[in-house]
């Protein structure tokens, strides 16, 4: 569990939440519930598969991805779709374009590469949209709160795309595949292809707000499947 600062009680100006989402004040475990047993050992040399629309599909190890001279902080916050929030988190890494720009070279990625799917170890996938991948605030992460990243949290790699829901920022990330088109990924039909936070594209098929009063009943019942372990 990684405790953050609290915002002062009768702060002038509190950050504000996006749409539907109630802030707590520590970060969690937590996924989707065929997940919760499963807790990734972080390989000792870990590597990264990359696979795909590329023309030279490879294995990379994880040490020669993080270049030190691109390493970067972020402070950001973490969206659930099921409406809980922890703002202010500080995360390492290095931004996932400058990992995409060593690949472009190294693997050949086909040009009609529109989507890209990100692997953890315990088999888990989400798939963003690869101009959606190259903001700048979408970081692969290797530390929070300045401790390397652990267990919990997705050792040895996490993606972090602050804008989008929590279910796209795969931890123990093992492998990165280019696609042409759109992956459901481990979601399914509860993922939305873009997922982004700020318009509420929580869930595909219904409104947000809609989705909102589902992922909140639901919610309890995740979390005692990751808080029991
Ligand atoms: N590998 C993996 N990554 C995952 C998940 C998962 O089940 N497995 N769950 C996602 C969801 S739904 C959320 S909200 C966040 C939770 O991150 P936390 O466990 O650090 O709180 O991880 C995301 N990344
Ligand atoms: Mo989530």
């Amino acid at each position: 569990m990684v405790t953050v600062a609290a915002h002062q009680a009768g702060d002038p100006n509190p950050p504000r939440l996006p749409p539907g989402q109630i802030a707590g004040a520590t970060l969690r475990r937590f996924g989707l519930p065929q997940f919760a047993p499963v807790l990734p050992q972080s390989p000792t040399y870990p590597v990264i598969t990359v696979t795909g629309a590329v023309t030279r599909p490879t294995q990379i190890p994880l040490d020669s991805l993080i270049d030190p001279d691109q390493r970067r902080g972020q402070r950001s916050d973490l969206h659930c779709v099921t409406t809980w929030s922890v703002r202010d988190l500080y995360w390492d890494g290095v931004p996932f374009r400058t990992v995409h720009e060593v690949l472009a070279a190294r693997v050949g990625i086909a040009r009609a590469a529109r989507w890209v799917t990100v692997i953890g170890l315990d088999g888990y996938r989400a798939c963003i949209r690869l101009d959606d991948a190259l903001a700048d605030d979408v970081l692969l992460a290797d530390h929070l709160a300045g401790a390397p990243l652990g267990a919990e949290h997705g050792a040895p790699l996490r993606l972090v795309a602050p804008a989008h829901y929590g279910y796209k920022s795969v931890k123990h990330v093992c492998a990165i595949e280019y696609r042409r088109d759109y992956d459901p990924g481990s979601a399914h039909w509860a993922a939305h292809p873009r997922g982004r936070v700020a318009r509420e594209e929580r869930s595909r098929y219904l409104p947000g707000p809609l989705w909102r009063l589902i992922w909140r009943a639901v919610l309890p019942k995740v979390r005692r499947l990751y808080d029991q372990r």
